[in-house]
C-alpha cells in the first residue's frame, strides 16, 4: 500500500467509467474489465479528491451500430469525422450504466456524465469527439486547483486515452496506472495507445 509517488492535495484522481456495461456480461464487455474495480478503490481510499465519469447515452445514439444497420466494430464517418460503432451500451438509467456494485468511493465529489447528445459520442472526460464541445471539467478541475491528473478506469484504448491526452493538451500533469485500467484493443489499440500517451508526455506507471 502507497507504494508510488506522494499524493497531495493538488491531485485528482479521475476514475472513467467503471460500469456494468464495460464489465463481463455486460453489453460492451472490456476483458477483465471488473478486475480495476479493487485497485480503483484501493487507490481512490489514498487520494482526497476523486472524480468518477460515467457514459450516458440516450437510446438510438449514433455510436451504436444498431442505428446504422451495421455491424458493431465497423467504422463510419459521422460530422465530426470517423466514428467506431458499438453495441448498444450504457443507455441512460438502464443497468449497464450503472457504476459497478462494488465501485465504492463514497468521497467522490463529482460524477460528469457524458455521451448525452445523442448525435455525438464523447469518449474524453473532456470534450466531446468534435474534440471542440467542452463538458466543463477544465473549469471544474482549474477552478478546484488542482494541477495533476492521475487517470484509470474503462476502457484503456479509448475513454481512458482521450482524456489522458485532453488533460495534458489542457496542461494538467498526467498520470495514468495502468493496472487501473483494461483495454478494448480494436487493431493494436492498445499497443497504440502506450506509443501515443508517451509520446503527448502523459505518464505511465504500472501500478501506484
Ligand atoms: C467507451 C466505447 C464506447 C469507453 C465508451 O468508456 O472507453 N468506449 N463508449
Ligand atoms: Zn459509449
Amino acid at each position: 500500500m502507497g507504494s508510488g509517488p506522494a499524493i497531495d492535495d493538488r491531485d485528482v484522481l479521475l476514475v472513467v467509467d467503471v460500469q456494468n456495461d464495460f464489465c463481463p456480461g455486460g453489453a460492451l464487455p472490456v476483458h477483465d474489465g471488473d478486475a480495476v474495480v479493487p485497485v480503483v478503490v484501493r487507490l481512490a481510499e489514498r487520494f482526497r479528491h476523486v472524480v468518477l465519469t460515467q457514459d450516458w447515452h440516450p437510446s438510438a445514439h449514433h455510436s451504436f451500430a444498431s442505428v446504422h444497420g451495421k455491424a458493431p466494430y465497423d467504422q463510419v464517418t459521422l460530422s465530426y469525422g470517423p466514428q467506431i460503432l458499438w453495441p448498444d451500451h450504457c443507455v441512460q438509467e438502464t443497468g449497464g450504466a450503472a457504476f459497478h456494485r462494488d465501485l465504492s468511493i463514497p468521497h467522490a465529489a463529482l460524477v460528469l456524465r457524458k455521451g448525452f447528445r445523442r448525435e455525438i459520442d464523447s469518449y474524453s472526460a473532456f470534450f466531446e469527439n468534435d474534440r471542440t464541445t467542452p463538458t466543463g471539467l477544465a473549469g471544474y478541475l482549474r477552478e478546484r486547483g488542482f494541477a495533476r491528473v492521475v487517470v484509470v478506469g474503462l476502457a484503456f484504448d479509448f475513454c481512458v486515452r482521450f482524456s489522458a491526452e485532453d488533460a495534458r493538451r489542457l496542461g494538467f500533469d498526467v498520470t495514468v496506472v495502468e493496472d487501473g485500467c483494461r483495454g478494448i484493443d480494436v487493431g493494436g489499440s492498445v499497443a497504440a495507445t502506450r506509443r501515443e500517451l508517451a509520446e503527448q508526455g502523459v505518464r505511465l506507471l504500472d501500478t501506484w
